[in-house]
């Protein structure tokens, strides 16, 4: 049990005093994981710090992007780089500790009967601690609300990053076709995930805001995301399969 191959995808962009406590973190949880930062040409040094840091810890490794294109472009191009190589299980999470990296067992009892792993934050309840009020009403309506509604997929935190996938999946989605940068990029991975009929679980996490380095939402992020929404409203609507 367990003993196949796993990446932790973490991208990053002006990271540096998160990256360099998460990386020992995620090796004490899960110490035979190897982790891949993909990072957007910080201009805080983030990858020089991550480059230093792989003469002391094994299997870890940087994949440097020219400029900063989003978080959907950054998983894009570290899940084609684990899948030209022999890696299972993708993860995704963030650098910012909102993701804790004790849950990372919990994912991997999870994966051994599901194709796709999510972190949800609003399964048991509301679990997100240190958020602003406006920000936590609006991933919750987001969430419990629109793509459910809208778009008519079933799970209860579609927008979260922390998740993982078996190989089989990525392999099955067109990355081409993925168009959104931002949270959307999360929604248009499970929506896509889901209608081609992997088996996909949700675990509750509890998620808290980071404590260090800034914040890079956006409005521009919260308009791609709803106008994603209504797309896959139509898209459900004539059975595009894609
Ligand atoms: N490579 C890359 N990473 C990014 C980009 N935007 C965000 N990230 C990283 O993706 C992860 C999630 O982004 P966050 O900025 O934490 O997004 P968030 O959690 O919704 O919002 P805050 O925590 O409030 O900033 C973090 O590790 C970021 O450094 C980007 O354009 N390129
Ligand atoms: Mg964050």
């Amino acid at each position: 049990m367990h003993d196949e191959k796993i990446i932790i995808v973490i991208p990053t962009y002006n990271e540096r005093e998160n990256i360099e406590l998460i990386i020992p973190a995620i090796r004490k949880y899960v110490p035979q994981a190897h982790m891949l930062v993909v990072d957007d040409n910080s201009p805080d040094g983030t990858s020089r710090c991550v480059k230093d840091m792989s003469t002391e810890y094994d299997n870890l490794h940087v994949l440097d992007r020219t400029r900063k294109e989003g978080l959907g472009r950054a998983y894009i191009a570290g899940f084609s780089w684990a899948l030209e190589r022999d890696y299972e299980l993708i993860f995704e999470m963030d650098a910012d500790f909102s993701h804790d990296p004790e849950y990372l067992p919990d994912f991997l009892d999870a994966i051994q009967n599901n194709d796709l792993v999510l972190g949800s934050r609003y399964k048991n309840g509301v679990n997100v601690i240190n958020w602003p009020m406006y920000r936590l009403l609006l991933s919750y309506f987001a969430n419990m609300v629109f793509t459910r509604i809208i778009a008519g997929i079933p799970f209860t935190d579609s927008t979260g990053g922390f998740k993982c996938f078996r190989r089989i999946v990525l392999e099955g989605i067109n990355f081409e076709k993925i168009g959104s940068s931002g949270y959307s990029f999360q929604i248009e991975m499970n929506y896509h995930a889901w209608r081609k009929g992997f088996r996909i679980a949700e675990i509750p996490i509890i998620f808290k805001d980071r404590e260090r380095g800034e914040s890079k939402m956006s409005t521009k992020i919260i308009k791609e995301a709803m106008l994603l929404l209504w797309k896959l409203r139509f898209m459900s609507i004539f059975h595009k399969r894609i």
